[in-house]
């Protein structure tokens, strides 16, 4: 058991830029970037740089300026895209998938920003 980064998953491809995206926003230690199959609106990922599979894994090992700097890259994607209710958007779901039982597909801990519109109270 325990954390087993694979460094050939397809987001650490894309951090090394081995495979293009379509940047968000990029900070010292995170990178954003527009979902390829986007399940609203706006759905946005967020990842740290460091090799991190799940959020356990970053919580418990990231540095406190990569946790810092993660933290306010996600804050900063949705000030950027105006979906903050206290700055006048119309707020948003924050979401980390983890393990099997939570759909993770991808085994680098990514978050994933959804809004644009009312979706709801659960997403599939
Ligand atoms: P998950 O939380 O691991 O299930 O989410 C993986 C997401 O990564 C999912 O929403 C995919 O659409 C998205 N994605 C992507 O943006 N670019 C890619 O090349 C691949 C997946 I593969």
């Amino acid at each position: 058991m325990g954390y087993d980064y694979d460094s050939d998953n397809i987001f650490a491809k894309i951090l090394r830029g081995e495979i293009p995206n379509d940047t968000v926003l990029e900070t010292a230690h995170s990178l954003a970037f527009n979902d390829i199959g986007p399940q609203a609106p706006v759905h946005v990922l967020v990842l740290p740089k460091g090799a991190y599979v799940t959020w356990d894994h970053f919580a418990a090992e990231a540095s406190a300026e990569e946790v810092m700097d993660f933290t306010r890259a996600i804050h900063a994607v949705i000030e950027k895209l105006g979906l903050d209710p206290a700055s006048g958007g119309g707020g948003y779901r924050l979401i980390m998938n983890t393990g099997p039982d939570g759909g993770q597909e991808v085994a680098h801990l990514h978050a994933h920003i959804l809004g644009g519109k009312d979706i709801g109270k659960m997403v599939s």
